[in-house]
């Protein structure tokens, strides 16, 4: 067994670290650890949180950490492209207030870039889910900025996805409208403690009650903590629901994750040695030439792919 797998089963932090950012860096050893690591996931449900910059996403998340340990759970959050670094474990920037959570060596944060790379993230994300997943920890929350792609490849790799909303980040009804949170399980109106907050509720909850999926809309303040007990449990019940159909969920998400493996070894192929092949090069002077037509050279080249 891998080194690294063993420390990740054995619950070592510096090789959980580690083991993410061996995968998070593609580096050669990747492969094995997620192929030695597969055989030890299955127990761990996800929910992710997205909205705009400044909607209190981290914010909720540190409210609803110790909930969900009441609840049972053993917590890693990751932040894709937090636009605040977490570093020893503070997801905000405000340090002070963070320290109960910093010193509490039951919760793990980590936080990745999603590097523009299309497709890219939600491999990443699923990758280190497994990994964080093997290391025995239950949930597993997803922290990610709205901005339409990302939060669309983010939502189709956790169970739950949470949007955030904020009086006072402009969101309003049109953003919805726009179909930025066609993803939402879980509508959550943040900084209820705010003025505005209750009219934005109502509109939220006016236009998601018109959609079939019926999503909950719910409101609460991270600042003053109110709403969040209810949230934590509102989510644990969404898990279980979606639990239960998990299994067609799964085998729809499985093929996805085949097909997007296939077709990275494929573009690694194409890159790695077809491209770099002499015989690509004969095809591209002739074709220069007008000798040959590309479409011709392409099936000629890729035919070789499968020899
Ligand atoms: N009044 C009020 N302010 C809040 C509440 N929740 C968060 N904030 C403040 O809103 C600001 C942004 O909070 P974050 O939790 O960092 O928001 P975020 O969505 O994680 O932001 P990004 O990671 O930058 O996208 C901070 O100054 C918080 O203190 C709330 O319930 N009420
Ligand atoms: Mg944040």
């Amino acid at each position: 067994m891998h080194p690294l797998v063993e420390g990740v089963l054995s619950g070592d932090r510096r090789s959980l670290a580690r083991a993410i950012s061996v995968v998070d860096n593609k580096e050669p050893d990747s492969y094995s650890i997620l192929s030695q690591v597969f055989y030890k996931t299955g127990k761990a449900k996800t929910v992710g949180f997205t909205g705009a910059g400044g909607a209190g996403k981290s914010s909720l998340i540190e409210s609803l950490v110790p909930e969900f340990k009441k609840l049972g759970h053993r917590v890693a959050v990751l932040a894709v492209d937090p636009t605040s670094p977490i570093t020893g474990g503070a997801i905000l920037g405000d340090r002070i207030r963070m320290r109960s959570t910093m010193d509490d060596q039951s919760v793990f944060m980590r936080s990745i870039a999603s590097r523009g790379a299309t497709g890219g993230i939600s491999r990443s994300v699923r990758n280190i889910i497994r990994i964080l997943d093997a290391a025995g920890f239950t949930l597993i929350i997803v922290e990610s900025v709205g901005a339409g792609q990302l939060e669309v490849q983010i939502s189709a790799v956790v169970d739950v996805t949470a949007v955030v909303f904020s009086p006072q980040t402009g969101d309003n009804i049109q953003a919805i409208k726009a179909g930025l949170t066609e993803v939402g399980d879980l509508y959550i109106i943040n900084k209820g403690d705010l003025e505005g907050s209750s009219t934005l509720f109502n509109s939220i909850t006016d236009f998601v009650g018109d959609t079939p999926r019926k999503p909950t809309v719910m409101k609460a303040s991270a600042k003053k903590g109110d709403g969040i007990k209810e949230l934590a449990e509102h989510i644990e019940k969404l898990l279980l629901i979606k639990g239960e159909n998990y299994r067609d969920r799964e085998k729809r998400m499985l093929k996805l994750e085949l097909k997007d493996i296939i077709l990275a070894m494929l573009e690694d192929k194409v890159s790695s040695t077809l491209m770099k092949d002499n015989e690509c090069q004969e095809y591209i002077e002739k074709i220069a030439k007008k000798e040959m037509d590309p479409y011709i050279a392409a099936k000629g080249l890729a035919a070789k792919l499968l020899m």
